[in-house]
């Protein structure tokens, strides 16, 4: 078995200090850190979403192995977000009303970081208001918000429509993303862009911040 299925292995057992033990391992024998995150463990990840879909496993399964995810990523994330790069602006990062999920939106401010932009990380299950409110406060041109389940995406809308009602519409841009979202999804509220990925995310802000 190689140190990348035994991660992702481990993952899916909720074996957080064995996670954080293979990916230190790997990043001493010189891994690409790219390469645990997607091999060892977005894989395990993936094959819990799986058992998860098909009632194999279940919450507490499942909130266990996101633990030994976020342990995994706490290891990960100096290698992910390497080199002293220099501030170019903030965004405010959270994942939408109603929705617990955090993983992605974790990964989300690692990549985001690692272009040397500083992320104000309000969690989950975040009001519209607090997001504007947030980005008024810290003077922010990013609001970048995520949401995993279709019941809490359209939060998002209400995003989009406070920033608006506060007045700072053409003060920030609004990025969405999480599974359920897509480009058509992003037009149909409003929003000004979707990245699939935390790593087009990055790409998007650093964009945004740099035109
Ligand atoms: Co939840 N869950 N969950 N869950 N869970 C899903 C999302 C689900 C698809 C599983 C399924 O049924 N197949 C399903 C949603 C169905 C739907 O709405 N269509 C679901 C459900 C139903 C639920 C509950 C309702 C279950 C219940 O209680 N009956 C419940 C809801 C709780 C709540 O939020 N109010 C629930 C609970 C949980 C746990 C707490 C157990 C746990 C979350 C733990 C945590 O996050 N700390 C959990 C998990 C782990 C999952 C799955 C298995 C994995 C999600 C994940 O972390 N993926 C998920 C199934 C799946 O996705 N296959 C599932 C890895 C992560 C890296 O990917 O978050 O997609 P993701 O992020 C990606 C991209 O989407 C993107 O970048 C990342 C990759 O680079 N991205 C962005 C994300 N945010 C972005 C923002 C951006 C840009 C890109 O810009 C701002």
């Amino acid at each position: 078995m190689s140190i990348f299925e035994e991660m992702s292995s481990f993952l899916q057992q909720g074996r957080a200090p064995k996670v954080k033990e293979l990916v230190s391992q790997a990043l001493e024998n010189g891994e690409d850190p790219k390469r645990i995150l997607e091999e060892g463990l977005l894989a395990g990840m993936a094959v819990i979403g799986a058992k998860f879909k098909n009632n194999e496993v279940y919450v507490p399964e499942v909130l266990i192995a996101a633990r030994a995810m976020n342990a995994g990523m706490e290891v990960l994330k100096p290698a992910l977000a390497s080199g002293n790069v220099k501030a170019i602006g903030k965004a405010i990062l959270g994942t939408v009303k109603g929705d617990l999920h955090d993983i992605g939106k974790n990964l989300v401010k690692i990549m985001l970081e690692g272009k040397g932009i500083e992320v104000i990380d309000l969690g989950t299950d975040v009001p519209p208001e607090k997001f504007i409110q947030a980005a008024i406060d810290n003077d922010a041109k990013i609001v970048a918000a995520s949401a995993l389940l279709t019941t809490t995406m359209g939060v998002m809308k209400d995003v989009v429509d406070k920033a608006l009602e506060m007045g700072v519409r053409d003060k920030v841009a609004i990025m969405v993303g999480g599974a359920p979202v897509t480009e058509n999804f992003k037009d149909s509220i409003g929003a000004d862009y979707y990245a699939p990925d935390a790593a087009s995310a990055a790409d998007v802000a650093y964009g945004i911040l740099t035109a």
